[in-house]
């Protein structure tokens, strides 16, 4: 099989999860410090430490086949790359914000005015969709203090907190694009690179999808076990089991991260006793 060369951030916010992404599908590699490059030695992948702002660029260059990035710095670099799954991870967004001080009116108080960004073609298609002019002043880091020493009347850049704009003295006023972590691929792969990047595809979504759930084990009268059944169907339908108590049940299933508190009310309302939830590391449909 053909080696999928795949870039990931050298160091800063999105090294951490992207190794551990890696690692949790299972493949296992040494990361030195310092490393340029290193070889999966369970599986056909080449993974390569880079910038971030690089990473778009190498992949039309063929130089990587795939790689991860915030979708920032994706739609920043309008290279050609295909965005093929987002990574729930390094969520964030790019915000404009103003002086505190200032009475916020809406976009057209931009009308005329410098903003201070690392994402001049962002903020440019942003104020082209609404109709603004405004000057954009290109800097590549610590936007957050053009307004304050003078460069720039505002900013768009990345918030995540917002404590960075808070303790700069600016307000949040606009939100431009929503951002997460996504793997792009280079759009025309080999077949046979494809075939390793989709076997990495199933595998990211086995552990996100196992994130995202998690086991539920509980004891119930067996007249609520339909009624549980409803609220958590699991996969395909919960397991149940008699217990050593007659008429009582013991019932495992999968029960979604996001909606577990308001699910678990309802089991006790039922009569659910005994609930253990447990981690699912890994979890394919
Ligand atoms: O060296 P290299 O070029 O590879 O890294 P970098 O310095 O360009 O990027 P890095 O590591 O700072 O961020 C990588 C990616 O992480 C970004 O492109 C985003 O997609 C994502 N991300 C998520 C963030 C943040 N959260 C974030 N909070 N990137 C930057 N920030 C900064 C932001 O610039 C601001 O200075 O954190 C500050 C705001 O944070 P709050 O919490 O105070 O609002
Ligand atoms: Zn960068």
């Amino acid at each position: 099989m053909s080696t999928l060369r795949i870039a990931i951030q050298k160091s800063g916010r999105l090294q951490e999860d992207s190794l551990k992404l890696l690692k949790e599908s299972g493949l296992s590699f040494s990361n030195g410090r310092d490393q340029l490059k290193t070889q999966a030695r369970n599986f056909p992948v080449e993974i390569l430490f880079l910038r971030d702002d690089d990473i778009p660029q190498y992949i039309e260059d063929n130089v990587a086949d795939a790689g991860i990035v915030g979708e920032n710095v994706f739609i920043e670099k309008q290279k050609k790359n295909d965005l093929v799954k987002r990574l729930d991870f390094a969520k964030c967004r790019l915000s404009i914000a103003i002086p505190r001080s200032e009475n916020y009116t809406g976009v057209g108080y931009l009308e005329g005015k410098n903003i201070a960004t690392s994402y001049p073609v962002i903020v440019r298609n942003f104020l082209a969709k609404h109709g603004v002019k405004a000057g954009i002043h290109e800097i590549s880091g610590s936007v957050e203090i053009a307004p304050g020493i003078g460069l720039a009347d505002a900013i768009c850049d990345i918030v995540s907190t917002g404590s960075t704009l808070m303790s700069n003295g600016l307000k949040e006023v606009e939100t431009v694009i929503q951002s997460e972590a996504v793997l792009l691929a280079a759009p025309r792969l080999a077949a046979e690179k494809k075939k390793v990047l989709d076997k990495l595809i199933f595998r990211f979504e086995a552990v996100q999808s196992a994130k995202n759930n998690k086991y539920i084990l509980l004891n119930c009268p067996n007249e609520a076990i339909q009624k549980i059944t409803d609220v958590i169907p699991g996969m395909k339908s919960p397991t149940i089991m008699p217990l050593g108590r007659p008429g009582w049940s013991s019932l495992h299933s999968v029960v979604n991260e996001n909606d577990f508190w308001e699910k678990i009310d309802l089991l006790k309302s039922f009569g659910a006793e005994g609930i253990l939830v447990i981690p699912i590391e890994k979890m394919i449909a």
